[in-house]
């Protein structure tokens, strides 16, 4: 019965600042995957989060706003785990925050950074939004002290995955969950959007991070952990052939594709209770 579900309490006009560090951060977090799980039972189980999938603090005036952007297609069961696990976490972190779930259209190879550049751009257009987390939909985050704000430099959150033995990679890795403010991210041109298919995307932002005159900053390795879902290789995101040729050129490339040659159809924008759904047809490759 709905009727039942708590719902916000009016905003009052003069809140006091939420505190630098929310007292409601318990370190850890014991992941693991309720069988069964509904999207009607993660509703309930956040009565203040709004339609869009949107959040304010109830009684402090948040210090931060945060956009999380998910690129996504034909994975609901790995978004449904990351919204219950989200949501809880960046409320006890105390931020104001909107959740976007950018659908790529149809059967064509699957594009993931130019579905950022598609998140980056629709979730502007709703609000001014201080830090953009870039988040892959199989991602659920360990630790309440792995901070969703912006730092002076792009931020790679994702240091610490199960799947490489909770430990980096290789020093430049900058896949999985990274987090710019806007400056940062019009400051290199945002992502590629000629990335089609598997591997390689990530990579080039990193170069596009260090070509723009950045560092890159990273969460310690005790918080910045993460559980990946397992799963396979999707159909449609096969690994991309082209990706070595592309890296290869990336100093002569980042400046003419980016945000400033973003073209795509937006399809729909939908305000669900948990996040805002845009679906986009983005083309295919040339
Ligand atoms: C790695 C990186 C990822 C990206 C990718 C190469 C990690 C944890 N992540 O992920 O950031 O650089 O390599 O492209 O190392 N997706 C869909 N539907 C699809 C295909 C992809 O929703 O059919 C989305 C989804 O958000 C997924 C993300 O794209 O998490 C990355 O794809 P993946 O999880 O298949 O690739 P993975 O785990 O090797
Ligand atoms: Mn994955």
């Amino acid at each position: 019965n709905l009727s039942l579900i708590a719902r916000p309490p009016l905003r009052p006009e003069e809140l006091p600042y939420c505190p630098e560090t929310s007292p409601f951060l318990g370190g850890p977090i014991r992941v693991t995957f309720p069988p069964g799980l509904t999207l009607e039972e993660i509703v309930r189980k956040n009565p203040y989060v709004t339609a869009g999938g949107r959040y304010q603090p109830p009684d402090c005036d948040p210090l931060h706003r945060t956009a999380v952007i998910i690129p996504h297609r034909n994975r609901e069961q790995h978004l449904r785990y990351l919204l219950y696990f989200l949501h809880p976490f960046l409320q006890r972190q105390q931020l104001s925050y909107g959740i976007y779930i950018i659908h790529q259209a149809g059967n064509y190879t699957f594009n993931r950074a130019k579905l950022l550049n598609v998140g980056f751009k629709e979730a502007m257009k709703d609000e001014d939004w201080d830090c953009m987390f870039f988040h892959d939909v199989d991602l659920i985050p360990e630790d309440d002290r792995n901070l969703y704000t912006c730092d002076r430099f792009p931020k790679h959150a994702a240091v610490a995955m199960d799947k490489f033995g909770y430990k980096l990679p290789y020093k430049t890795y900058f896949g999985g969950v990274s987090a710019l403010t806007p400056e940062q991210y019009m400051k290199m041109n945002g992502f590629p959007n000629n990335y089609w298919g598997w591997g390689g995307e990530d990579d080039d932002i990193a170069v596009r991070v260090a070509l723009s005159g950045m560092l890159i900053s990273r969460p310690s390795i005790q918080h910045g952990r993460y559980r990946m879902i397992k799963h396979g290789h999707d159909k449609g995101n096969e690994q991309n052939p082209r990706r070595f040729n592309l890296l290869a050129k990336t100093r002569r490339t980042w400046r003419q594709d980016g945000m400033n040659t973003l073209d795509y159809q937006l399809l729909a924008r939908e305000l669900q209770p948990l996040y805002t759904n845009i679906t986009v047809a983005i083309g295919t490759e040339k």
